[in-house]
């Protein structure tokens, strides 16, 4: 997929809206449409990479600042402390339904292990 067919980097340069909550040089964290807990934020690179694997490949960094911006959604969300999950769903197997890269970040309700 190019990046000009690509959702999420639309609503990195805001052709769609989002409700944006954290934003930095090359990360943004906003609101999911479909939230499946109190707090469900997905946290994106501006760039466009389709899934974890290839962003760990081309920019390990920046998978890094994604990481740590998960983390910082979830102590502004104030879930840091009572448990929060960070998941990348990574094919379609997997439920990837949008293929530019996001972490979800959920917390705010007891979240099961194994995941469905
Ligand atoms: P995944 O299934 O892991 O690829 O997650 C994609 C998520 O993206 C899903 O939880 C719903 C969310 N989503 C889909 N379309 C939109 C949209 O237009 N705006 C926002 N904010 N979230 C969206």
């Amino acid at each position: 997929m190019s990046t000009s067919d690509c959702l999420f980097c639309k609503i990195v340069s805001g052709e769609v809206p989002a409700q944006i909550v954290r934003e930095s040089e090359r990360v943004v964290a906003f609101r999911d449409i479909n939230p499946q807990a109190p707090t469900h934020v997905l946290v994106i690179p501006r760039e466009h990479h389709v899934n974890v694997a290839a962003l760990a490949g081309a920019d390990a960094a920046l998978l890094g600042e994604v990481l740590a911006e998960a983390h910082r959604v979830a102590v502004d969300e104030g879930v840091a402390d009572s448990g929060y999950r960070v998941v990348f769903n990574t094919g379609p197997g997997a439920g990837q339904t949008v293929f530019h890269v996001h972490a979800h970040v959920l917390g705010g309700r007891g979240l099961n292990w194994p995941p469905g």
